[in-house]
């Protein structure tokens, strides 16, 4: 009776030894929505490097939405157009208001990844103007919202998730629909299109963890055609 589970035991003993499976899994979420599990597994390290780079230069901040309250994730951004919220409200801009400097260049570690995920998830051609930055610590969240900034809504959004694993809201096109929780983990590609560009979204509070590259941190990035 107690062999089997043995064996078991020592078959897993040796998998313990082996790095995790980084093999990529396509799943339709919705349609135009694509979860492109570990599509990015073997790059974050890379990314997370240049992502450093980025806030070496433009430094992380938390923006203040136009209702006045301090958002929870801190931000940066890159590329010819970033994404700003302050009192006036939310838009894009080729400059960061904290430098009052361009933003740094999406680095071609970032634009090869998210155009060839938006390929992936059946959108060719995508050509990114704005990379958004979101770092997660524990406790940081972010509403249901829409992103309705952009100026064509046939292009699609790329985001992709780094560090800590996080719940993703993804609700429908009436922020009263209840939302789906989808856990997203570091590697994690989605891309959303089509009839899914406009639904609400959001992400839970983050949970207490430790990534040892990130530490008690989530890093996402959204890369858009602003403009
Ligand atoms: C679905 N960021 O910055 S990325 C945002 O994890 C934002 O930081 C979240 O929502 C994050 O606006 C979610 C996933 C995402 C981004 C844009 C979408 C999902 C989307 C646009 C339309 C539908
Ligand atoms: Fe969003």
């Amino acid at each position: 009776m107690t062999r089997p589970k043995a064996g078991i035991q020592a078959a897993r003993s040796l998998f313990d030894d082996l790095p995790e499976d980084q093999t990529p899994e396509v799943e339709a979420l919705a349609e135009g929505a694509t979860l492109l599990r570990r599509f990015a597994a073997r790059e974050v390290e890379v990314l997370l490097n240049v992502i450093s780079g980025i806030a070496a230069v433009a430094p992380f901040r938390h923006m203040v939405t136009p209702g006045g309250f301090r958002m929870s994730a801190a931000m940066s951004n890159c590329g010819n157009v970033g994404w700003v919220s302050d009192e006036s409200g939310y838009r894009y801009s080729s400059v960061d208001p904290e430098r009052r400097l361009a933003w740094p260049p999406i680095p071609p570690p970032m634009l090869n990844l998210a155009r060839g995920a938006a390929e992936a998830g059946g959108f060719s051609g995508f050509e990114p103007d704005s990379c958004l930055i979101n770092r997660y610590q524990p406790g940081a969240r972010l509403t249901l919202h829409q992103d309705r900034n952009e100026s064509d809504f046939s292009q699609p959004i790329v985001s992709v998730s780094l560090g800590l694993p996080a719940v993703f809201l993804f609700g429908g096109l009436k922020r009263k629909e209840r939302p789906r929780r989808i856990r997203l983990e570091s590697g994690d590609v989605v891309v959303w299109g089509g009839p899914s560009r406009l639904v609400f979204h959001g992400v839970a509070p983050l949970a207490d963890g430790v990534y040892p590259l990130t530490e008690n941190c989530r890093i996402n990035l959204t890369f858009r055609r602003a403009l």
